[in-house]
């Protein structure tokens, strides 16, 4: 998607401040941080958002996901971290290519995302 700027930041034609890449995915600090320690993981390849996932993201899915604990605890959440996948614009979706977002370091007084 030529006009999707987490596509952009795959190519590398958008910076980002990365801490993960492999073939199938990529994790970055979020440009709006809501807690000390903020990150998304994403899927290289573009997908709209969960919705549209199929059998065929079932991989891309789970290694999203067990990626998240690892790169929190690179990152110092050692005693946890919080989740979200924002979802259609009813979900709070601003970026429609799916992400991950993680976040933690507050000391479990997190209540927003
Ligand atoms: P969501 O509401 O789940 O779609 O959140 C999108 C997030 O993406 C939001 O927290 C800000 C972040 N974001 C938007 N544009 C950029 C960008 O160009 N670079 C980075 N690093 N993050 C971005």
């Amino acid at each position: 998607m030529s006009d999707c700027i987490f596509c952009k930041i795959v190519e590398g034609s958008i910076p980002a401040r990365k801490l993960y890449e492999d073939d199938d995915v990529v994790a970055f600090h979020d440009i709006n941080p809501v807690a000390p320690v903020h990150f998304m993981l994403i899927p290289k390849q573009h997908v709209n958002s969960l919705v549209e996932c199929t059998d065929e993201h079932d991989a891309v899915l789970a290694k999203m996901l067990r990626l998240a604990p690892k790169l929190a605890r690179e990152q110092g959440l050692d005693t946890g971290f919080r989740t979200a996948i924002n979802t259609g614009r009813g979900g709070g979706q601003v970026v429609f290519h799916l992400h991950v977002h993680v976040f933690g370091g507050t000391g479990g007084k997190l209540d927003s995302a």
